[in-house]
């Protein structure tokens, strides 16, 4: 089954409440997407040995083009909608599925790893290329966003050779035959909230898929890992939080992957 579109940008935030995700088409410019996928291929030679669909935040936190991503007005506005004005991001990942050998992501719910309090983050899942059922697109399970959390506990380890995640959703609790395609085309973003039940399948076409997660938060929800850095969007910081915010790194030619406006302070 292939998801609900919404027509407009204005009934984004009415799809999101209803049915726990959305999609805006053409957030972002073909080109950026186009530099999106030059940083992947750029982070594999920087990092040989980390598969692409495991490109986390550690990787890119201290990256000037994830910098100027994350803070894209488009993306950041396409977040406010969802988190209001004071806006934070506290996890990318690109999940960059190789022709032929790209993993599956597992049925899972975000909210069930992340250090976060209280639970308010809103997810912008940014199309690097065509993202389609061939090539194992984003998969939702429909009302999902209204189910509870499950505990860490409460699922199972997964076999890493095959998986994106080492943690899921039990295969016996999940009923895929509702199961909805997201697809997207290069430069569309879809965003689903924490607790709807999503994952992929595996890529074995002869394309990329890639997708950067951005993980945006309100700045008042608490990040609770010590240390850990989030990038701030717009609008004020709380400082009762105690969130940390990696300072906005200086492009260097020999140490970064160069791109439009580099160059800007
Ligand atoms: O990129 C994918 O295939 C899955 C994305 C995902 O699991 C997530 O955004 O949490």
């Amino acid at each position: 089954m292939t998801a609900f579109v919404a027509e407009d940008q204005k009934s984004l935030r009415q799809e999101y409440d209803e049915h726990g995700y959305c999609i805006a088409r053409g957030a972002i410019d073909k080109g950026l997407a186009g530099e999106m996928m030059d940083h992947v291929h750029w982070l594999g030679k920087k990092y040989p040995d980390v598969r692409p669909e495991r490109l986390g935040h550690g990787l890119l936190v201290a990256d000037p083009f994830i910098h100027r991503l994350v803070c894209d007005p488009r993306l950041v506005d396409i977040a406010a909608q969802f988190l209001g004005d004071d806006v934070a991001m506290f996890a990318a990942h690109y999940i960059a599925k190789k022709p032929r050998i790209g993993q599956a992501v597992q049925w899972h719910q975000d909210g069930s790893y992340w250090p976060l309090e209280p639970m308010e983050v809103a997810t912008l899942w940014v199309a690097a290329t065509d993202s389609t059922v061939e090539n194992g697109c984003m998969r939702v399970l429909p009302s999902t966003q209204n189910n509870r959390l499950l505990k860490r506990s409460e699922m199972v380890d997964l076999d890493e050779e095959k998986y994106v995640l080492g943690i899921g959703i039990r295969p016996e609790d999940i009923d895929d035959s509702q199961a909805l395609d997201l697809e997207l085309a290069a430069g569309d973003v879809s965003i689903h909230n924490p607790t709807i039940i999503h994952g992929s399948n595996a890529n074995h076409t002869e394309q990329w898929r890639v997708g950067l997660t951005l993980r945006y938060i309100p700045t008042t929800t608490k990040v609770t890992t010590e240390g850990h850095e989030s990038i701030f969007c717009c609008g004020q910081v709380d400082a009762k939080t105690g969130n940390l915010y990696a300072e906005k790194p200086v492009f260097v030619a020999r140490e970064h992957m160069s791109f439009a406006g580099c160059d800007a302070r």
